[in-house]
């Protein structure tokens, strides 16, 4: 369905529709668990010129199915109006593009047996990964962002990954050793065509290898702010498993690792085993109430008592004259700020390493972003640390500042000052 544009509510033509379904089992047994209200979407990145119009709003708000016990956004906005100008680049986050490099590792070391095989990544972006791969076998990137793949650096089909896209690219280049996603597979709406076409383009040895944030963390450690209109699903294994074994998949493997809070790396192919460590994370997962409608409704209630918490926080600090500013202008950043009420009264800016992001505003909330070059000469007295999922390469990053005695506020999942 991504891409399709539906009328709802009553005659307003929206660049978006409601699911009433599951869109992963079919099943009508769903419920809201949670509503985030209306808000922009996270990475609408304002030019000076946009701040004067009105911004489009959608709906934020969480289902969960009693079917298959997955978690997924109730409303979906068109892919075109998500991804096509995109100004997220992996190569921004230092942090991040070593973690791909580990990957890229793992997977020459383990996967990639001679120059002729052929290793794809859905979701390529600017090909941060693929890059480090590229000398070793024959790649290839799939995204539909244009304005990012234009300057990529490996060769890139620019274009939504579907069945149909698979077939083509089958027939052109082969089967591939190594299907790659990573924070991708939340993003998909029609996700069974893309599994679908996943298993069309993988060898019958092959491994297809993807990273998605963990919804386990998302109700513990992390933050509700990796609720936003891009991140349709919130994925658990259960679900997983249940979408792939349904298209004759086999989870090989599962990894937890600590990136964007915790995320889950599924091994999956059209054959072999499952490890034990399977059958574990399944009945952890059950354990931490992951199958249970109740255990998202007390998530919801956990925001609401933090976004007290926070606001008092900064309110405090703001009585007391202090100058906050927001480090790292995430997509997740702007769920925080526009759900909390953050804006230009208690953050003066926001900084952020991303060239495409500096000398724009904040959706919803309109704070100026800038690069982090500023931190040099204006030294706030707080900074509420937006790029939370970084908290460790940044603090000991900023250690010069933090010994002059600015602070940092982590947000989530409780706000406190480090
Ligand atoms: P980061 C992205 O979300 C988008 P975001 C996407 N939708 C997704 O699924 C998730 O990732 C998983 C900046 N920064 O990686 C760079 C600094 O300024 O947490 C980035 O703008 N200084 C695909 O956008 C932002 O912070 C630094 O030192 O929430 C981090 O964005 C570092 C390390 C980062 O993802």
């Amino acid at each position: 369905m991504a891409g399709s544009i539906k009328r709802i509510f009553g005659n307003r033509m929206e660049n978006f529709y409601q699911r009433v379904t599951c869109p992963l089992c079919g099943s009508a047994d769903i419920e809201t668990v949670l509503d985030l209200g209306e808000t922009p979407l996270a990475n609408a990145f304002l030019d000076e010129a946009a701040l004067e119009k009105e911004e489009p709003k959608f709906p934020l708000s969480l289902n969960f199915c009693r079917n298959c016990f997955s978690v997924q956004l109730r409303h979906v906005v068109n892919g075109e109006v998500l991804f096509k100008n995109y100004h997220y680049a992996t190569s921004a986050s230092r942090p991040l593009v070593e973690h791909f490099y580990g990957l890229a590792d793992e997977i020459t070391e383990k996967y990639v047996k001679s120059p002729e095989d052929f290793v794809v990544e859905i979701g390529s972006n600017d090909g941060a990964l693929l890059s480090r791969i590229k000398d070793r076998c024959r790649v290839l990137g799939i995204d539909p962002a244009s304005n990012i793949t234009e300057s990529a650096s490996v060769p890139t089909v620019t274009d939504f990954f579907t069945t149909a896209l698979a077939e083509e690219i089958r027939l052109k280049h082969g089967r591939a050793r190594v299907v790659t996603a990573n924070n991708v597979m939340a993003h998909i709406d029609d996700l069974r065509d893309v599994f679908a076409g996943v298993k069309e383009l993988l060898s019958d040895d092959g491994r297809f290898i993807f990273e998605v944030h963990w919804v386990g963390n998302l109700l513990t450690e992390g933050g509700f702010d990796q609720i936003y209109h891009e991140h349709l699903y919130y994925h658990s294994l259960h679900t997983l498993k249940t979408l792939l074994e349904s298209l004759g998949m086999t989870v090989n493997d599962i990894k937890l690792i600590p990136i964007h809070g915790e995320s889950i790396r599924v091994y999956a192919g059209k054959s072999g085993e499952s490890a034990p460590f399977v059958r574990e994370f399944l009945d952890r997962e059950v354990k931490m109430g992951l199958t249970q409608k109740s255990t998202y409704v007390n998530f919801s209630n956990k925001i609401e008592t933090n976004k007290k918490k926070l606001l008092e926080l900064l309110s405090g600090l703001k009585a007391d004259g202090k100058k906050i500013i927001g480090y790292g202008a995430p997509a997740k950043g702007n769920t925080l700020l526009n759900y909390f009420g953050i804006g230009p009264d208690m953050l003066d800016y926001i900084t952020d390493t991303t060239p495409q992001k500096q000398g724009t505003y904040t959706p919803g909330t309109h704070l100026p972003v800038v690069s982090p070059e500023k931190l040099k000469t204006e030294i706030p007295d707080y900074i509420l640390l937006l790029s939370w999922n970084y908290a460790g390469a940044i603090l000991e990053k900023e250690k010069e500042l933090r010994k002059k005695g600015v602070k940092f506020i982590i947000p989530v999942p409780e706000a406190c000052i480090v």
